[in-house]
């Protein structure tokens, strides 16, 4: 029987298991995890890699009371395997449990999470809660080297550092953010990492810590003397030192032995500590070892030959390859924040590497840096998801906008992404942008669109967002068609299709409508406007949500106007939106081409 089955209804159970039972079950979770994520999709390398890092601090903590945040969450499948064995397979399906985080499904998630740099500061502020209540409760922050970059980490370290509290930070180190790990904190972790006086006295260090007591005073006393004996520990270390937290390691993080010594040595350490761990992503499948970045997050597989079932073709992709074309005519830069993959951008970056900036996970670092290119004059996209790019709001307010420069963004992913779920829809930068001054904001409908749009985007004089979606839009659509009618669908963008669909149908039902399919959202387009002004019905359609978005601005400029229309805003309703297949939630949401159809004809009945 397998142990994973022994253990399935009570994973407490894992710390009667021996250190070769302990190897086996990690060889069972990983066997699991590959299983599962090759039907289902998901981030396999970062969980393939952080498998013993898991078991471990199930092993030696006791979660629940004691509490593993995970910083985006990304990783926790080994969690999720040992807290809900028989749900896994649900992974990422609609109903199912989720690839991050969630506390509706279990006690022993504490945060949804799915943005990164978060774990360091939610984890201290839980700290100062919890001490106050006198709650007793060791508080273990997971966190990538790759969101290591990200500056709210870094405002979480200097924090901690200042006020001390006894949060333990696991430092998943593996080179790897999705791409290698950008910056000069990855080369100085790196330069340690590889220099021969961190590798020598490891063992010395496992023996000094072995000899830590359990308590009191004394702890402070050895860990003064670690410093002084083993010298690694020290040197990698100054960093985090120097910001006040203790900083053990490296060490190996699939060596479950010497994790578990390590984690029952510093879980006695009443202050923030650092416990550096070095890991292979993609660790035990030999195709996500070899290529990690494929594997960071992939759609179904094939387990034998590592191919991936359905690879779809992308707009991410078609936006990288206009790049790359006018890239030979023009000057300009790209910049993106750790997602060079996702957004198409591998050629681009390997055509042009002296035009193509990764920043890190470090969206609003990207945002200021375009800013002081587009302020010297020379053009410069930022590309970027649209769920990330909420992290930039103050900078596309303060450094973007306040200054009229004309930086482009590409923002992708907008509208529901699917299996990520909440945390991963772009469903909200209609709402958030439009209030904006001075920015424009367009929704290509169709490639050709897109393309189009891009091009002339480089003459823009003012800042300019360009969303798309996750799936490829059509090649082309239909353009404005006028029927002897007295209402207009306006399709925005990614919706333009569907709602032609809708259109025609409705038609073959006798109900007549004008369409006119919607890319330029702000500034309000006064010939449109004067085009629609004689119908009375205006139908909307938009993946966003309904607050703040297109249907609300007409709203809002027609109430101006003191005219009055019949509206109907088809669009996202204010919640947050499950994770699941993209095409499953849109018609759960109203915005399939058959939802649309019947939304319609429903408002024409009534
Ligand atoms: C704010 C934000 N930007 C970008 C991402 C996309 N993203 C998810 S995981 C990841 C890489 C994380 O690297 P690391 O923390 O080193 O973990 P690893 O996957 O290597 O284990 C990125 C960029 C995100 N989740 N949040």
């Amino acid at each position: 029987m397998k142990l994973l089955e022994k253990i399935k209804d009570n994973y407490s159970l894992i710390k009667n298991l021996s250190i070769s039972q302990l190897n086996q079950l990690c060889k069972e979770i990983r066997e699991f995890i590959i299983e599962v994520v090759s039907k289902n999709g998901g981030h396999l390398s970062s969980n393939l890699g952080s498998v013993e890092i898991t078991v471990a601090v199930h092993y030696v903590f006791n979660i629940p009371p004691d509490k593993i945040i995970w910083d985006v969450g990304h990783q926790s499948y080994t969690h999720k395997i040992l807290t809900r064995y028989e749900k896994f397979e649900t992974l990422r399906k609609y109903g199912g449990i989720s690839g991050f985080p969630n506390p509706s499904e279990s006690n022993t998630d504490i945060f949804m999470v799915g943005h990164a740099g978060t774990s360091i500061s939610s984890s201290t502020g839980l700290k100062i809660g919890n001490d106050i209540q006198e709650k007793k409760e060791n508080i273990i922050a997971v966190i990538g080297d790759g969101t290591l970059t990200n500056g709210l980490a870094f405002e979480g370290l200097n924090f901690l550092g200042e006020i001390k509290k006894n949060v333990k930070i696991i430092l998943n180190d593996n080179r790897m953010s999705i791409s290698p790990t950008k910056g000069a904190l990855s080369y100085y972790l790196t330069k340690f990492i590889t220099s021969p006086i961190v590798n020598k006295p490891k063992e010395e260090f496992v023996e000094i810590l072995k000899k830590i007591p359990a308590i009191g005073d004394d702890i402070l006393k050895f860990t003064k003397e670690i410093e002084k004996k083993a010298k690694f520990l020290i040197v990698p270390g100054v960093f985090f030192e120097k910001l006040g937290i203790r900083y053990f390691g490296p060490i190996d993080g699939h060596d479950i032995e010497q994790l578990i010594e390590i984690l029952e040595n510093i879980k006695e350490i009443n202050e923030p500590v650092v416990l550096h761990v070095i890991t292979k992503k993609g660790k035990g499948y030999s195709f996500s070892e070899k290529y990690p970045e494929k594997f960071h997050s992939i759609g179904p597989f094939n387990i034998k030959t590592g191919e991936q079932i359905d690879d779809k073709k992308t707009n991410s992709k078609f936006v990288g390859e206009i790049l790359c074309e006018m890239a030979e005519r023009y000057n300009f830069f790209v910049i993106t924040a750790a997602m060079e993959i996702g957004l198409g951008l591998e050629n681009f970056s390997k055509k042009f590497p002296n035009r193509f900036f990764d920043v890190g996970i470090a969206e609003s670092n990207a945002v200021v840096v375009a800013s002081g290119i587009a302020k010297s004059g020379i053009p410069i996209f930022v590309a970027i998801y649209s769920t990330f790019l909420q992290r930039a709001y103050d900078q596309i307010f303060h450094d973007v906008c306040l200054q009229n420069l004309p930086i482009i963004f590409l923002v992708d992913r907008a509208g529901i992404v699917g299996e990520d779920g909440p945390t991963h829809h772009g469903i909200f930068d209609i709402s958030f942008l439009r209030t904006i001054p001075n920015l424009k904001i367009f929704a290509p409908y169709s490639l050709e669109n897109l393309k189009e749009t891009i091009r002339n985007s480089i003459y823009e004089k003012t800042p300019t967002f360009i969303r798309y979606p996750k799936d490829i839009l059509p090649e082309s659509i239909n353009e404005e068609i006028y029927k002897e009618s007295n209402a207009v669908i306006l399709a925005v963008g990614s919706m333009a299709l569907n709602s032609y669909i809708a259109f025609d149908k409705l038609k073959n039902e006798g109900i007549i409508l004008s369409f006119i399919p919607i890319k330029e959202i702000k500034p309000i387009n006064e010939d449109l406007m004067k085009k629609i002004e004689k119908f009375d019905k205006i139908i909307t359609i938009e993946e966003n949500c309904l607050s703040g978005g297109f249907g609300s601005y007409l709203l809002e400029f027609f109430s101006d106007k003191n005219v009055k229309k019949d509206f109907l805003r088809i669009g996202l309703p204010e919640v947050f939106i499950e994770h699941g297949d993209r095409d499953y939630l849109l018609d759960k949401y109203g915005l399939s081409s058959e939802k649309i159809f019947k939304r319609i004809k429903e408002f024409f009945n009534d």
